[in-house]
């Protein structure tokens, strides 16, 4: 494979706009996300120093992760499963992916740049959108299924959208944002089943095309996807990633730390909107020609018995899914078939000790835990099995570079807490947006974590750096204090803050929710708080203890601290 110039070089890069060289020429007819990138200096700095991270100039990453497959004979290979007994072999998707490019190009004038928004649960039938969208060389925005029409009026305007594909269940949110939404001309609903496919319907009118379609040949660096950020505050920011970088991410974490195989069977909660979801569910397995199971509903009750009938062996999934399932598992009654399963990764929060021990108790499976984020891609920090440690996050995945910065910006010390810094193959490229700066400095990814590199090389979570706990002058990470109340065998799920104070600066101050047959009286919070000053250092205990029924989480699992903190 040619190593392109850009691949070669590790020094920050412009957008350039006009491409630097006509192998680099943008396919884009529609340049408003080009033309939105960070500028050169405001971009990081890239790293292609493994020999598999060399890509050529023009690069689509649907011909990459799906039509090389059938290209190669192995078109019978099952791709993508999903609720109602849908199994599709690589050939069925690449043929429904087609049609649909086709719908979007012939009957829906999408152009190359395009943005497109998605919007379903996750399935087969998104996933070909999904293909379908990157193939005819438009920008696929994906929705989170629970945002409402305030929220999609929001992505609409700011991706400035033209076309959607809009699973019907789902649909009500976005007729009520159209009104507000003048960009979005282009909108096609699926998934209406039989009763209901009229003539609008996307299925109906891919079903007239030819299952053949000629992937746009994109450049490398043309975008191929909007994350919006599952972010817990603020106005949401939308991370750009070029095909190079999907291609990227699939070579880095999956090859050296996950390793499954062709004969693995991919299955998990987060939805392809996210990009923890999207490399999981989709582009890892379909980079190595495995298969995946797209499920809608993948709460924990429904992603055990699911695991089961799919005879599911990777799962992706969120640390508070695998305590809920690992609580299920221990309940009286029929055991759900778990033989299957082999391999477990957790992303999303810092995956407590409590939680990896009652997980591997439950099932005899050491969690892979993995740190990544909307702006990088995928996972950059992360453990096998064999590298695990309760508590920590891991090591730095090849491809990338981790340092822990000071305010400065300068490295410190191992051992010393301090700001995570990234670099790799992918990194930040927010929509015009300000908070570039944020994320990126002196080539840096920012993520906004607090961690401390240990002797080991291993990466010690802390807390998100505005969620550091500062009491009576001590620095207390609230995640610290979670996992140690996880410990106890009477709290379901906790979320620690710090709640202003005038004596201490802020006082440590935990909302727990208990198991059944638990009461949430004065005995428990005092039992509560021996426990944490048996476990760590005293100091940490939480002054106040608040019993709740359930606690705030974002659609991806994430505590939403802030939500905690507000009085009331
Ligand atoms: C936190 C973790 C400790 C951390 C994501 C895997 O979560 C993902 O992306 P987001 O943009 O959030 C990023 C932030 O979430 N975080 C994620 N994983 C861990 N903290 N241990 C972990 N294992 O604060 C990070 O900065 O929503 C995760 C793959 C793709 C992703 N987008």
């Amino acid at each position: 494979m040619p190593a392109s110039s850009s691949a070669s070089s590790g020094a920050p890069r412009g957008a350039s706009p006009e491409g630097s060289g006509a192998g680099s020429a943008t396919a884009h007819v529609d340049t408003f996300a080009r033309d939105r990138l960070p500028a050169a200096d405001a971009l990081p700095e890239l790293l292609f120093e493994l020999p598999e991270l060399q890509f050529p100039p023009r690069l689509n990453c649907a011909t990459e992760l799906l039509d090389r497959w059938v290209g190669q004979g192995e078109g019978d290979r099952v791709a993508v499963q999903g609720h109602g007994a849908v199994r599709w072999t690589y050939a069925d998707l690449q043929a429904q992916a087609n049609r649909i490019a086709r719908v979007l190009v012939e009957d829906m004038g999408l152009v190359p740049g395009n943005r497109v928004l998605l919007r379903g649960a996750n399935s087969p039938m998104l996933a070909a959108c999904w293909f379908g969208v990157v193939k005819a060389g438009g920008i696929v925005v994906g929705t989170m299924p629970l945002l409402r029409a305030r929220e999609l009026v929001g992505i609409v305007e700011k991706a400035q959208i033209s076309h959607a594909l809009v699973d019907s269940r789902l649909a009500d949110e976005l007729d009520l944002a159209l009104p507000q939404c003048p960009t979005l001309r282009q909108v096609r609903h699926f998934g209406m089943g039989a009763g209901g496919v009229g003539a609008q319907a996307l299925e109906t009118l891919a079903a007239g095309k030819p299952a053949t379609f000629d992937n746009v040949d994109t450049a490398a660096e043309d975008i191929c996807l909007m994350a919006f950020t599952s972010g817990t505050t603020g106005v949401p920011k939308a991370a750009m990633h070029f095909h190079r970088d999907v291609m990227a991410a699939c070579r880095c974490w999956p090859p050296h730390v996950l390793r499954a195989t062709r004969d693995d069977v991919f299955i998990g909660s987060p939805p392809l909107a996210f990009t923890f979801g999207l490399g999981g569910l989709l582009a890892f397995p379909l980079a190595i020609g495995a298969s995946t199971v797209l499920v809608e509903k993948a709460a924990p009750d429904a992603l055990l018995p699911a695991i089961a009938q799919f005879r599911a062996t990777v799962c992706f999934t969120a640390p508070t899914s695998y305590r809920a399932m690992a609580a299920q598992i221990a309940k009286e009654g029929p055991r759900p078939d778990l033989t299957s399963l082999r391999k477990c990764v957790s992303a999303g929060e810092a995956l407590p000790a409590a939680t990896r021990r009652l997980w591997k108790d439950a099932t005899g499976i050491e969690i892979i835990d993995g740190i990544g984020s909307t702006e990088l891609f995928h996972i950059f920090i992360s453990a096998d099995e064999a590298h695990a440690r309760p508590g920590a996050t891991g090591l730095v995945v090849p491809g990338y570079r981790a340092a822990v910065l000071d305010d400065e910006g300068r490295e410190l010390p191992r051992g010393q807490v301090g700001r995570l810094a990234i670099k790799g193959p992918t990194g930040c490229k927010y929509l015009e947006d300000a908070r570039q700066a944020q994320y990126v400095q002196r080539g840096w990814n920012l993520t906004g974590d607090a961690y401390l590199h240990d002797s080991d090389g291993q990466f010690v979570y802390q807390a998100r750096t505005d969620d550091m706990i500062i009491s009576g002058g001590y620095n207390i990470a609230g995640p610290e204090v979670e996992s140690a109340l996880l410990l106890h065998p009477a709290v379901a799920e906790c979320g620690v803050i710090g709640r202003p104070d005038e004596a201490r600066g802020m006082v440590v101050k935990a909302f727990v929710v208990l198991r059944p047959d638990h009461a949430g009286d004065a005995a428990m919070v005092a039992t509560l708080q021996d426990f944490v000053k048996q476990t760590i250092a005293p100091y940490k205990y939480p002054r106040e203890i608040e019993f709740r029924a359930s606690l705030p989480r974002t659609e991806t699992g994430k505590l939403q601290r802030f939500r905690l903190r507000e009085p009331g």
